[in-house]
């Protein structure tokens, strides 16, 4: 049988390590609603990522779908984003009543553009949602220099920032919110999973609440909540891979410098852009296959898979194109992001991708660009 490589694949602890970590709840009986486990990973996390606050989810979506609910914004509100993410990002904007404003992004690091979000603000607005979208960081400073100037609210969208830091400072300690993503397909995952850090711990409150059908206490349920609370087999796994994860990064590190050293110079190939200041995670490696020369990004794709290797188009199409938003938005205003997203290419990319494999994909890129 041809070896298939896909876009990605789960990093796993042994399965010793897992059985052993989840050993005792065949004693305690205890398998959700913020376990020991949880907590234990609660404050792992808070120590690993250098964030003041954080709250653990059954998935990185319903975390990021209940900040937004917890900051309690007026129905119709604007909120600024970026249409190249995710369908998540876009989804837990509407889906709390709110209006997605999409703005274009950077030609450099994919991120939203901060230079035009100003342009966008109404007296409707009330929040930016950007996208540190391949764990590439967003232009932090001007985003928070422009929030406090408009009185919004700032929540990222960090869910392929794992473990990056920026000036020194974990990722998830800027905005007033960030949401990590710990699906199986991350740098880190647990199973399924998500977190929201935040800065103000009564955001923190109505968080555990939301999470929890909105329950206060027995007696008492304090708001229309959600059920997204990560269990203890979920919280088990991440206490596990907690454990590797600088070598699994160090690991796909090896696999990032491989993939430049091969494409470097390879005409219409365009590469990463490296950030100053960033300690990086390499999440994704996402090429653009410039569509001046005689290949297009499909072709490419196509080749690929002909051959077994499934790279993928994250994240073509915008989401502002989506049939469900087509009355809500305008891509023609983000022609950058438009033009992006038809080029994009991540290629395969996981802590356990053998360098020659490494070597294959990137001769059937050279080998199509020189035809
Ligand atoms: N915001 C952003 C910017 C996001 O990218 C995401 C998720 C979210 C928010 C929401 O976070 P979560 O609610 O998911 O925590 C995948 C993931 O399902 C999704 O988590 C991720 N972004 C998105 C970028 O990629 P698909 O539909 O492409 O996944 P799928 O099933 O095609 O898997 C891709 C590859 O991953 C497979 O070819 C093989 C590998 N894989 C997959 C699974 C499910 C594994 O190795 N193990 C697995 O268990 O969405």
């Amino acid at each position: 049988m041809k070896k298939k490589i896909l876009v990605t694949r789960s990093s796993m602890p042994d399965l010793e390590e897992y059985i052993e970590e989840i050993r005792d709840l065949w004693d305690s009986h205890w398998l959700t609603n913020m376990g020991e486990k949880h907590n234990v990973l609660e404050r792992e996390l808070k120590e690993y990522l250098q964030i003041p606050n954080i709250s653990l989810f059954s998935n990185g979506h319903m975390a990021l779908e209940l900040v937004i609910q917890a900051m309690g914004f007026p129905e119709g509100g604007e909120v600024i984003t970026t249409p190249f993410t995710f369908a998540s990002t876009t989804h837990a904007i509407v889906r709390n009543g709110l209006k997605p404003i999409f703005c274009d992004i950077s030609e450099d690091t994919y991120t939203i553009d901060a230079s035009k979000i100003e342009e966008l603000i109404t007296d409707k607005t009330c929040a930016i949602v950007p996208v540190h979208v391949y764990g590439n960081v967003c232009d932090v400073e001007k985003i928070e220099a422009i929030a406090l100037k408009n009185n919004l609210k700032v929540i990222y969208d960090a869910a392929h920032a794992f473990g990056i830091s920026y000036k020194g400072r974990g990722i998830g300690s800027y905005g007033d919110a960030s949401m990590f993503s710990f699906h199986a397909t991350k740098v880190y995952n647990t199973i399924e999973g998500g977190a929201i850090c935040f800065r103000d711990e009564r955001l923190g409150q109505r968080l555990n609440q939301l999470k929890n059908f909105g329950i206060e206490d027995e007696e008492h349920v304090l708001g229309v909540g959600a059920n997204a609370k990560m269990n203890e087999f979920q919280a088990a796994m991440g206490i596990c891979n907690l454990r590797h994860i600088e070598t699994e990064i160090l690991k796909r590190k090896k696999v990032y410098e491989r993939y430049l050293e091969n494409l470097n110079n390879v005409p219409g190939i365009i590469l990463p852009h490296h950030q100053c200041d960033v300690k990086p995670n390499y999440a994704y490696f996402p090429v653009l296959i410039d569509n001046k020369y005689d290949i297009n990004r499909d072709i490419v794709y196509n080749r690929l898979a002909e051959r077994g290797i499934h790279a993928r188009k994250y994240f073509y199409p915008l989401t502002s194109t989506y049939e469900c938003y087509a009355t809500n938005s305008s891509i023609t205003k983000t022609p950058i992001a438009l033009s992006i997203s038809k080029q994009v290419l991540t290629l395969p990319m996981y802590a356990d991708l053998q360098l020659e494999d490494v070597d294959i994909i990137c001769k059937i890129i050279k080998d199509g660009v020189a035809q």
